[in-house]
C-alpha cells in the first residue's frame, strides 16, 4: 500500500481524517466527511493551489495587504484596512474546482483525480466589489472583463505568463463579486486566500482568486496561460485555446454522501448535497435502483441563498442485497443533471448523475 501523505505546513490545522491528501497543493474532502450541515467546516474544506502559498506573515499583517484597482476612473491601491471601512456583506457560495469529478472520466483526464470532494459550501464576508468601484469613480468605458491576479511569488526562470494565477471573468460578475477577508466567520486563512480573496458567486473555483493583489477592469481576457489555454472545455486529445468555453458559471449538480459502501436493511436515511450552479437549486430526486425510478428528496437546514448548496435527505426502506443509489438535481432555471458525462480533455464540469452514484451493500 501507499504511505498516507501528511498535511503540508500551511494546512496543518486541517482535519487530516476528513481529507484525501493528493499532493502538497491538493487535498479533497472525503465523501463521508461532507456532513449534513449546510456550511462546510473550514478544517474539512478542500484545497487546490497552482503555486506555493505566499509567506504566512501576509495574514499576520492582514490589514496592511494592498490590492491595486485598475480600469476604473480613479485607479489606486487600497489596503485591507481601508476596504474594511467601505462596506460589508456576506454571501454563501459553493466553492468547487472545475475538475471536481475528474476521476470519473474513463479517458484518464490529466490533473488531480478529484472524486466529489473538491467542493464545499462557504460563508464569505467582505466588501461588494461594486461599492469599491463606485468609490473609485466607476468602471472605465469599454471594459468587458474583470481580471484578477493572485499574489504568489512566481518561480524564477519561467515566463510569468505560463505560471501566474490571473483569471478574467465577464464584467457582469461585478453585480455579485465580493472582496472577502473572512470565511465561515473567521479571518480568511492563508490556505484559502487570506488576507483577501476575490469571490465570484456561481463561478468555478479557479475564478475565485486567492491573495488577490490586482483587480483590473479590462477590455480583453488576460493572455495568462491559466486563462488562454487552461480551464477550457475541448474534445479529448485537443489542446486548449481562447475560443473554447472557459470554466466560468457552474452547472447543476448533486451527489449522495450517506450511506456509502455498506448499510443495514430496513429504514435508511439517504443524504446528499445539491446545487444549482449559477442559479438556485429547485429540487432533487433520489433513485435506489440506479436511475430506473425516482422520488423527490427533502432539503434539510436553512436556505442560504442561490449560490449555496442544499443538503438533502430521502427516507426509504432497503432490502438486503446490492443497491445503486443516485441523485439528480434540477435548477431554478429548469436545467436537470444529465445521465452521462460530456467527455473533455481535462475532465472539467462533470455533472452526470450516473457516474456520481454509489453502490451499497445492504445486509
Ligand atoms: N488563487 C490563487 N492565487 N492561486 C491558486 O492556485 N487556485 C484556484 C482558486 N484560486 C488558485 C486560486 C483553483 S483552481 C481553485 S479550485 C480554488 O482556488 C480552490 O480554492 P481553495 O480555497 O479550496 O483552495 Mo480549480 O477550478
Amino acid at each position: 500500500g501507499e504511505e498516507p501523505k501528511s498535511l503540508p505546513d500551511y494546512a496543518a490545522w486541517k482535519e487530516r481524517n476528513a481529507l484525501i491528501v493528493h499532493s502538497t497543493n491538493t487535498m479533497e474532502t472525503r465523501r463521508d466527511a461532507i456532513g449534513a450541515g449546510v456550511v462546510t467546516p473550514s478544517d474539512r474544506l478542500f484545497v487546490r493551489n497552482n503555486l506555493p502559498t505566499p509567506p504566512v506573515d501576509v495574514v499576520e499583517n492582514a490589514d496592511a495587504w494592498e490590492v491595486s484597482i485598475e480600469g476604473v476612473r480613479n485607479p489606486r491601491s487600497l489596503t485591507l484596512a481601508e476596504l474594511k471601512n467601505m462596506n460589508v456583506t456576506s454571501v454563501t457560495t459553493v466553492l468547487q474546482c472545475s475538475g471536481n469529478g475528474r476521476a470519473f472520466f474513463p479517458h484518464g483526464a490529466s490533473g488531480t483525480q478529484w472524486s466529489v470532494g473538491a467542493a464545499g459550501c462557504v460563508v464569505w464576508t467582505g466588501v461588494p466589489l461594486k461599492d469599491v468601484v463606485e468609490e473609485l469613480g466607476g468602471v472605465e468605458d469599454g471594459m468587458s472583463f474583470i481580471t484578477n491576479t493572485g499574489g504568489e511569488e512566481l518561480p524564477a526562470g519561467l515566463d510569468p505568463k505560463t505560471v501566474i494565477v490571473e483569471r478574467s471573468v465577464p464584467a457582469r460578475a461585478l453585480e455579485t463579486a465580493i472582496l472577502a477577508w473572512a470565511m465561515n466567520d473567521e479571518p480568511l486563512p492563508l490556505s484559502h486566500g487570506g488576507p483577501l480573496r476575490m469571490v465570484v458567486p456561481g463561478y468555478y473555483g479557479v475564478n475565485n482568486v486567492k491573495y488577490v493583489k490586482r483587480v483590473a477592469f479590462t477590455d480583453k481576457e488576460t493572455d495568462a496561460k491559466i486563462q488562454a489555454s487552461g480551464y477550457r472545455i475541448r474534445d479529448v486529445g485537443k489542446s486548449g485555446a481562447p475560443e473554447q468555453p472557459s470554466m466560468w458559471e457552474m452547472n447543476v449538480k448533486s451527489w449522495i454522501t450517506t450511506p456509502l459502501e455498506k448499510t443495514h436493511k430496513g429504514r435508511n436515511l439517504i443524504y446528499g448535497v445539491a446545487m444549482g450552479g449559477a442559479v438556485a437549486v429547485e429540487s432533487v430526486e433520489v433513485s435506489t435502483d440506479g436511475g430506473e425510478t425516482w422520488q423527490e428528496a427533502r432539503f434539510v437546514g436553512p436556505d442560504l441563498g442561490q449560490y449555496a448548496w442544499r443538503p438533502f435527505v430521502f427516507a426509504t426502506d432497503l432490502s438486503p442485497g446490492e443497491v445503486r443509489l443516485v441523485s439528480r438535481a434540477t435548477s431554478a432555471s429548469g436545467e436537470t443533471q444529465p445521465k452521462g458525462r460530456t467527455d473533455n480533455e481535462r475532465g472539467y464540469g462533470h455533472n452526470g448523475w450516473e457516474d456520481h452514484g454509489v453502490t451499497v451493500q445492504v445486509s
